[in-house]
């Protein structure tokens, strides 16, 4: 029999391994784990994308014998990629195959079964098509050598590496991780990130409650359970609906539970396009039977097994006693709700605000990749909108498309939220190298609501590791008093004449030269507003009216950037640097002693950050590096594990001609060196 090994686009395939014909295949020496394929119909009633995958495969390929790598999504015999030699077709030899079958042979051995895991599978070549054999001793011959072909081709560079694709190691896969997906970011940036909503779609903003008195208390609030909205929670709704007015919305609505209906009337007050919010059957919580209204406290050992199981894939599995639902009764619920007003509204954006486990369950059952059974991992705080967009015609129709996840107003910050295994005892705010910062929950009286209830259902063990996200951080406001003053009696005052020169604050006109431009401003307002200001204006009070002060090294943009930033008490924020850059706005607010805007254009810089422009803003900072600490630790994490790179590079070569850049450059590759190093040295360490 011939085989060759033809490389075809690899394909991603998730399936549950059923039942197969029972023909002892096993005992024949090649087990086939048989992939569930369900009826057109159903799939798409479960819009289910994974199920819409096996179909396309078995109908755009030809039937055959494939190589695959494939892994048990459940760990079954540890969390292995294994190579595969795979059957796609109608088992000719045999005439009771009445639908084509996917049926993976992995060429490792397995002590037991592994019924109803998901198998994930990475197709990459087509080796022979399927034959009718005369007799079972031949088959059982010739898929034998399909397995040694299969396991000694998978062993080639080319076709080795398709191993290490994260599709194939889902035991480490999370929605922060999947490409295309904003995850825990700012509301309003990621807003403008998004592709435009296509005709044939619905776009949904997905919205948890803000906070409620029982979040606050770690009381268990289910589907069965009301609590309204605390301050907090009013606030959060507040700032929300402030951060969602540009937005047009079809529909406002949400679940029939209060504290989904207080956020949604919030959401819809104030509004040009829709007056009221709607109330929608089946968007409810999570019905938690016996246990709705505990304390998180006294019932955690029961969340805790319910959870293991569903991370087990047990999905059926209910949440306090036969009152309770499961994920799987939670999402079929969800799904049906959701399809009927998401078709009503095509073309349009939809705004529903629901609760923590309906948003979870969604998001993880619609992402390819992840499944219903990572649902816990889903972050989901307080108020925060997840945006999907619902295909509601053509092939595709009844399938949801993830966005956005996890989106927060302004003042809110944004943190991911990972699960690692360790003791789990109190806060903790741990700076990590780099810059980013490690914030392990240790405590059992789980404080932080904000991360309520993903830790509630976490293990007691656990450790919660929380990583902020500078890039996603939200701008930093202005604090310094004299910045803040709107009120400027005291700047009438007449302060006691002292020996430094003449009290009062300088009034009229100041022109500036920049660039061979003029620049003017008020002499008063900037000195009233600026500690260096005051002092240039009062010294040079004297000087006649014709007085130009000389800005040497400044661009105009950059020099009227720093202007608007006092004219504006720093309210001017990002708008400040549609002309001028940021760099060099960061160097003139540290010679004109602006803290608040060095922190405004390092934050700037920080989110254009990238392996490329990491090195020049270094080279950049160096000089000022204890001013913007925090960038320049940005810079240096964003180049770490990438030395080789950087020092192939033309900016490399540029930060070579200063040896302290070069110094401090490497230094800061290993901080607890650079300590020492500095410290031996006398050096200030700044
Ligand atoms: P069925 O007819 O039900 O498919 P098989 O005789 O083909 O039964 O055996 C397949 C089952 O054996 C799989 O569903 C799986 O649970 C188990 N199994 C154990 N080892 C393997 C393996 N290496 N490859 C595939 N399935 C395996
Ligand atoms: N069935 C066939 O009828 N003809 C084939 O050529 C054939 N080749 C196979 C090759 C491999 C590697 C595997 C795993 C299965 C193959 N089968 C083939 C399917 C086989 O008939 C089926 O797995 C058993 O009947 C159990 O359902
Ligand atoms: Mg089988």
């Amino acid at each position: 029999m011939e085989r060759e090994l033809c490389l075809i686009t690899p394909v991603r395939l998730r399936g549950k391994v059923v039942h197969g014909f029972g023909r002892g295949s096993k005992e024949l020496g090649f087990p086939t784990a048989n992939l569930e394929i369900q009826e057109a119909e159903e799939a798409t009633a479960t819009s289910s994308g994974d199920q819409r995958a096996l179909r396309h495969f078995a109908e755009s390929h030809r039937t055959g014998i494939y190589c695959a790598f494939g892994s048990i999504e459940e760990g079954v015999g540890g969390e292995e990629v294994h190579p595969v030699a795979m059957s796609m077709g109608w088992n000719p030899t045999f005439e009771d195959v009445k639908a084509k079958t996917i049926e993976p042979w992995i060429l490792h051995h397995f002590d037991e079964d592994f019924y109803d895991c998901h198998l994930r599978l990475l197709v990459v070549a087509y080796v022979r098509p399927e034959v009718k054999f005369e007799s079972l001793e031949q088959l059982k011959a010739e898929i034998g050598k399909d397995g040694d072909f299969c396991r000694m081709s998978l062993e080639i560079p080319s076709l080795a590496c398709f191993k290490e694709d994260p599709f194939l190691k889902p035991w480490t896969q999370k929605v922060q991780d999947m490409p295309g997906i904003i995850t825990s970011a700012q509301l309003q940036e990621a807003l403008s990130q998004l592709p435009p909503l296509l005709e044939s779609h619905t776009r949904l903003f997905l919205t948890r409650h803000g906070e409620t008195a029982a979040n606050e208390q770690g009381v268990l609030c289910g589907g069965g359970h009301e609590s309204e909205l605390n301050q907090q929670g009013l606030k959060q709704a507040e700032e929300l609906a402030r951060e969602l007015r540009e937005c047009r919305f079809a529909l406002v609505g949400s679940s029939s539970q209060l504290r989904a209906r207080q956020s949604a009337q919030l959401l819809s007050a104030e509004r040009n396009d829709v007056s009221t919010a709607e109330v929608l059957e089946n968007l409810h919580e999570m019905r938690y039977g016996h246990l709705e209204g505990a304390r998180i406290a006294d019932v955690r050992s029961e969340m805790i097994s319910i959870a293991e199981s569903w991370r087990h894939g047990k999905l059926q599995e209910r949440v306090g006693g036969v009152e309770g639902e499961s994920p799987q009764d939670l999402i079929e619920r969800v799904l049906a709700s959701l399809g009927k007003v998401l078709r009503q509204n095509r073309g349009q954006n939809v705004l529903l605000v629901c609760h923590s486990w309906v948003n979870k369950a969604l998001i993880a059952h619609v992402t390819p990749g992840l499944g219903l059974q990572k649902l816990l991992d889903v972050p989901q705080r307080n108020c925060a909108v997840n945006v999907l967009d619902y295909c509601c015609e053509g092939t595709d129709a009844g399938s949801f498309q993830v966005l956005a996840v996890d989106l927060v107003a302004q003042s809110r910050g944004a943190a991911r939220l990972e699960e690692r295994s360790g003791a789990c005892v109190e806060w903790k705010e741990t700076p990590k190298r780099g810059g980013n910062f490690r914030t392990d929950i240790v405590k059992d009286t789980l404080k932080h609501k904000e991360l309520y209830p993903t830790i509630a259902f976490a293990n007691r063990k656990s450790k919660v590791r929380i990583e902020l996200i500078r890039s996603l951080m939200a701008m930093p406001s202005p604090r310094d008093p004299r910045l803040l003053r709107s009120d400027f009696s005291t700047c009438l005052t007449p302060e006691a004449v002292d020996s430094s020169g003449p009290s009062k604050y300088p009034s009229g006109a100041v022109r500036f030269a920049v660039e061979g431009r003029t620049l003017q401003a008020d002499k008063f307002l900037l000195a009233a507003r600026s500690e260096y200001f005051e002092r240039m204006l009062r010294t040079g009070m004297s000087e006649g009216a014709a007085f130009e002060v000389p800005i040497p090294r400044a661009s105009a943009p950059a020099f009227e950037a720093v202007l608007r930033f006092i004219y504006s008490a720093g309210q001017a924020g990002q708008a400040l640097f549609e002309e001028a850059d940021p760099l060099e706005v960061l160097h003139l607010s540290v010679e004109f002693m602006l803290e608040d805007l060095t922190r405004l254009c390092e934050w700037k810089i920080m989110q254009g950050l990238t392996l490329d422009n990491a090195l020049i803003t270094f080279g950049s900072v160096v000089s000022v590096r204890s001013k913007v600490p925090t960038l320049v630790k940005a810079c240096v994490e964003r180049m770490q594990g990438q030395l080789r790179d950087v020092v192939g590079s033309e900016s490399f070569k540029e930060l070579c001609r200063s040896e302290v850049a070069v110094q401090e450059l490497l230094l800061s590759f290993d901080e607890p060196l650079a300590k020492r190093r500095r410290m031996l040295s006398g050096a200030r360490t700044d």
